[in-house]
């Protein structure tokens, strides 16, 4: 049977945003397009799963349980759920894997705390197994009827650049409830900081200033999600054609940012195969060094040499010499050897010399 290439598909969002129905109403529409798909809840505190679940927490992790147990309440319950599950992650991995080449989309519901993905080990154990074994892009669902509110809009976008820069993994904003309140101001003011800012201008508490502010220092994020928002509704199916579509640019996206991971990491492999060099080369120069300081060492011993050492000293020493034989040198223990000969000479006269010059020829 040929492998098929899937994608999967995290979908996250704030709580009541509408993630688990956005994701009963796109496995259906997955069905309808005759399309193959493996389902995971991740959420352990949710009562049902209104669609088709393959894998569902409440299975293996009692939350309740869990709250009980360590003695949490119910968001800590939920995030000690999830880590206790992403700690099975190599259990996890060998089934995206299996099921990344049988269907076409594995889809993931989340719980609503959004901290998991932002700051929690779990998020990012799960998010890194999921991509580790197949494409993966996260989907950000966003509720149409709170985003309205240009700081609700603009805190939800600063939890979007969070995940997207902690994972940079492709994302995609979904935004649902359209058949609630028509999403068309998310573009404008994705499309135009100024028309944003004016929005939040017309609060003036202190909120409506710290919004305006990040609002500005977001600018380059509105622009990667121009081309990466949606308008849905799970209610009523609009946009899951076009949610489609943007999947399949994500894969691609998916496939660009794995080559550019991978070239980071060569170039990491790089960095840290010349620091070894240069620690090596380093390590290298300092024998040289001691190996100098040694001759050096012994340089020095031929100007302290007196006396018996004398001689020896000098048949060690390689340098030409200014002795009455006419060869030059500028080495320092040199004059000072050619002193203790000249005092010598009162003595040896013409030996010492007559030694030397043997030597040096
Ligand atoms: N009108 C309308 N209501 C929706 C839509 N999507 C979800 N809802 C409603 O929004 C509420 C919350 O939906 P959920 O799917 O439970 O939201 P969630 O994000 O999964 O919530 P948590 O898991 O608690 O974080 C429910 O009452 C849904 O019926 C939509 O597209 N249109
Ligand atoms: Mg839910």
């Amino acid at each position: 049977m040929e492998e098929k290439r899937n994608i999967s598909v995290l979908i996250v969002g704030m709580a009541g945003s509408g993630k688990t129905h956005v994701v009963q109403r796109f496995l259906s529409h997955l069905s309808m397009k005759k399309k193959d798909f493996y389902s995971f809840n991740l959420d352990p505190a949710c009562i049902t799963t209104p669609y088709r679940c393959d894998v569902d927490i409440r299975d293996t992790i009692k939350y309740k349980e869990v709250m009980k147990d360590y003695g949490l309440g119910p968001n800590g319950g939920i995030m000690t759920s999830l880590n206790l599950f992403a700690t099975k992650f190599s259990d996890l991995f060998e089934i995206v894997e299996e099921q990344s080449k049988i269907t076409d989309y594995i889809v993931c519901d989340t719980p609503g705390q959004i901290e998991i993905f932002t700051w929690s080990a779990s998020g990012t154990l799960i998010s890194q197994t999921f991509s580790a074994a197949t494409p993966t892009c996260i989907v950000y669902v966003l509720d149409v009827t709170r985003v309205c509110d240009p700081n609700t809009f603009v805190s939800n976008l600063l939890y979007a650049c969070s995940i997207l820069f902690r994972f940079r993994l492709p994302m995609i904003l979904a935004v649902n409830k359209s058949d609630l309140k028509d999403p068309s101001f998310v573009m404008d003011w994705l499309s135009d900081v100024t028309v944003l800012l004016d929005k939040i201008s017309e609060d003036s508490s202190y909120l409506a200033s710290l919004s305006r502010s990040l609002g500005l220092m977001l600018d380059e994020l509105y622009e990667y999600f121009i081309t990466r928002t949606v308008n849905i509704s799970a209610v009523t199916g609009a946009g899951m054609d076009e949610l489609l579509e943007m999947l399949e640019k994500a894969k691609e996206e998916y496939t660009e940012l794995e080559k550019e991971k991978i070239k980071e990491r060569g170039a990491v492999e790089m960095d840290k195969f010349e620091a070894d060099k240069a620690k090596e080369e380093g390590k290298k120069e300092e024998e040289d060094d001691r190996e100098d300081d040694i001759v050096g060492g012994q340089s020095i011993s031929h100007i302290l040499g007196k006396g018996e050492k004398e001689e020896e000293d000098r048949k060690e020493c390689h340098c030409e010499c200014p002795c009455p034989c006419s060869h030059s040198c500028s080495c320092s223990h040199i004059h000072e050897k050619k002193e203790v000969v000249e005092e010598k000479e009162k003595d040896i006269l013409g030996d010492g010399l007559a030694l030397r010059c043997d030597r040096i020829a």
